[in-house]
């Protein structure tokens, strides 16, 4: 049998359950996850595997129309620029949300790049049968090729997913070796780890401009690996939520953090944390560069 292999870009408005259903697809965790919108913040390939045909997905940020400052325009864009390399374009749409005004500008986008949609909707596992009727309705396009109902958190109806991306990807030779599941760099997946668990404890007294670098990264003959890291904030009092009475809460979220690194690189870890102010981290191209993204954009 002949291999398949192509791109399908996962796009969506933020907080729709992108990222989950990469990582389901791809089944580890590959790009993180959070209760707050613009989690993902640059384009993260996870690839999966179907028979003879390799899946690279393209996570990418959330997609909305009045990105305010340089950070969430060059989001906005690193997103739409997926949608023209790609062989398929998958909408996901959180179903369990009000109004789905957003999903139905970004296909009338997707009409403007000539491209088919697989729009999936998602988070089904919150909603009725009926609202989720309606709003498979309310969200009828010319573009949508096919139309799937699925929870990315639970898994359900995942493969039908999967299934129909496997026939949507070209004849090719695979593009990644069979044990490959990202394109993202440990040091990288490392610094969003740690971003994630300061989403989850904090994301109510936090604003999403924090940022995490992997400053060292030493490996041990026994196969340890310490990891240095830096949490950058903006403000002073930032600060002062990061690290919690006497260090209390940095050192929980070190703990947490090491402990997920441990199971996803399968070796101790010994994570080191600084936490420091730098009021201007979103004007400098050196982290622009670092995630991923580009500095001048619009
Ligand atoms: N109940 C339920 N929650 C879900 C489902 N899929 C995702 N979520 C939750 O929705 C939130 C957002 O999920 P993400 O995967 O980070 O969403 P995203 O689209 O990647 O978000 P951005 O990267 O910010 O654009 C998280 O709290 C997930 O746990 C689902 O099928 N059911
Ligand atoms: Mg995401």
């Amino acid at each position: 049998m002949s291999q398949h292999c192509g791109y399908v870009a996962i796009i969506g408005a933020p907080n729709a359950g992108k990222s989950t259903l990469v990582n389901q697809l791809v089944g580890t965790k590959v790009s993180i996850v959070s209760p707050k919108v613009q989690t993902t913040r640059n384009r993260i390939l996870g690839i999966a595997l179907e028979g003879e045909t390799q899946i690279v997905l393209v996570d990418t940020p959330g997609v909305f129309f009045d990105p305010k400052g340089r950070l969430e325009r060059s989001m906005v864009h690193a997103a739409w620029s997926s949608v023209d390399g790609a062989d398929c374009i998958a909408l996901v749409v959180d179903a369990a949300k009000k109004s789905c005004e957003d999903s139905l500008r970004i296909l009338n986008e997707i009409a403007k790049h000539h491209k088919k949609v697989l729009l999936i909707l998602n988070k089904v596992d919150l909603i009725s049968k009926d609202s989720l009727l309606r709003i498979a309705q309310s969200l009828q396009h010319p573009v949508i090729a096919e139309t799937f109902m699925i929870s990315a958190l639970s898994g359900d109806g995942v493969q039908e997913v999967r299934t129909s991306f496997a026939k949507h990807m070209p004849e090719g030779v695979w593009l990644f070796p069979d044990d490959q599941i990202s394109d993202i760099p440990m040091r990288m997946l490392a610094a969003e780890i740690t971003r994630e668990v300061i989403f989850h404890r904090l994301h109510q007294e936090l604003p999403y401009s924090i940022m995490v670098e992997t400053e060292q990264w030493e490996e041990f003959d026994n196969g340890d690996v310490k990891i240095d890291q830096v949490i950058y904030v903006q403000r002073k009092s930032q600060k002062g939520i990061v690290l919690g009475k006497g260090g209390q809460q940095v050192k929980i979220l070190g703990s947490l953090a090491r402990k997920q690194m441990s199971e996803i690189f399968e070796c101790t870890v010994h994570l080191k944390l600084l936490v420091k102010v730098k009021e201007d981290w979103m004007d400098r191209p050196h982290h622009y560069h670092m995630l991923g993204l580009d500095f001048n954009v619009g």
